[in-house]
């Protein structure tokens, strides 16, 4: 298939780029942290979505040259970002197929080497949308990246076959709330009720829990009342090219 094909030498054709999407700390707000999103800039189609490619690279085989890629970038580019404040903590999201492949502790390593990026600063983002149930690999790789210092964050959580069990493993550092809460959150008890229990579940077990997808200012009224502490989204802030970040970061925000 064309898309197949193409990826192949799209990371040597510097076809592929970062946006940010800041995460922002709604007691202190602001922005204390950013999620680097992948893009590639096909010759004829365009901008891509990682939805639109990143299952064609897995299946190719081609997610782990992907993914290195943007370990790299990201972390080179989010070395130098102005620090107005504490450093900035950094998303990366990861594919459970390159969980599963057994070569992402060494590629943290190895990026993190070759930036000189702070481990701490990094966070993991493992989808468990798409994962299958963890096999002791897995879980083996999860204990070896927090020995190295990095942090670890389960994304879309409450969505998909996520489940409370994802949380008796491995320890994680960050629950992100997936959006389609974050969708009704304002709107009905039943939603609210989720939530509140992720917030506090959260809490008591000392992971930072970061609401994803708030498009509203009721949506963010909402998290305020139940404590959330982290938010993310197009009200807040859309993915943002690299100067845009910047800017934003120096107007202090
Ligand atoms: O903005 P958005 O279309 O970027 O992202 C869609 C999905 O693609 C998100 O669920 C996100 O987790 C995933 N994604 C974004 N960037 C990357 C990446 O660098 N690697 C992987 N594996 N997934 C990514
Ligand atoms: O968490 P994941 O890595 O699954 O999320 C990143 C995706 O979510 C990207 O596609 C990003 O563009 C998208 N996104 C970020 N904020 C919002 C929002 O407020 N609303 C919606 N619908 N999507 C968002
Ligand atoms: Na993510």
């Amino acid at each position: 298939e064309r898309l197949r094909a193409d990826l192949v030498g799209a990371r040597a054709r510097g076809e592929f780029t970062l946006v940010w999407q800041p995460v922002v700390d709604l007691e202190e707000q602001r922005v204390t942290g950013v999620e680097a999103l992948v893009r590639w800039q096909h010759p004829v189609f365009g901008e891509l979505e990682p939805d639109e490619f990143i299952p064609i690279a897995e299946r190719a085989g081609l997610v782990g040259d992907l993914q290195r890629w943007v370990l790299a970038e990201a972390m080179t580019a989010a070395a130098a970002l102005p620090e107005h404040g504490a450093p900035l903590q950094l998303g990366v999201n990861v594919s459970p197929v390159h969980v599963a492949s057994g070569t992402l502790v060494g590629d943290v390593a190895q990026a993190l080497q070759a930036t000189g990026f702070p481990a701490q600063r990094l966070v993991v983002e493992l989808t468990g949308t798409t994962s299958p149930a963890p096999v002791p690999a897995v879980a083996a790789d999860h204990a070896a990246l927090r020995l190295m210092g990095v942090h670890l964050a389960l994304d879309d959580f409450g969505a998909g076959p996520s489940s409370l069990s994802q949380l008796t493993g491995t320890p994680v550092d960050v629950l992100k709330l997936d959006r389609t809460f974050l969708a009704r959150v304002d709107k009905d008890r039943q939603t609210r009720a989720l939530c509140a229990a992720v917030i506090g579940l959260g809490r008591d077990l000392g992971i930072d829990v970061v609401a994803e997808g708030v498009e509203t200012p009721s949506q963010l009224t909402a998290l305020r009342a139940m404590g959330c502490a982290y938010a993310q989204g197009f009200l807040l802030s859309r993915p943002l090219t690299l100067p845009a970040l910047v800017a934003l970061l120096d107007a202090g925000a």
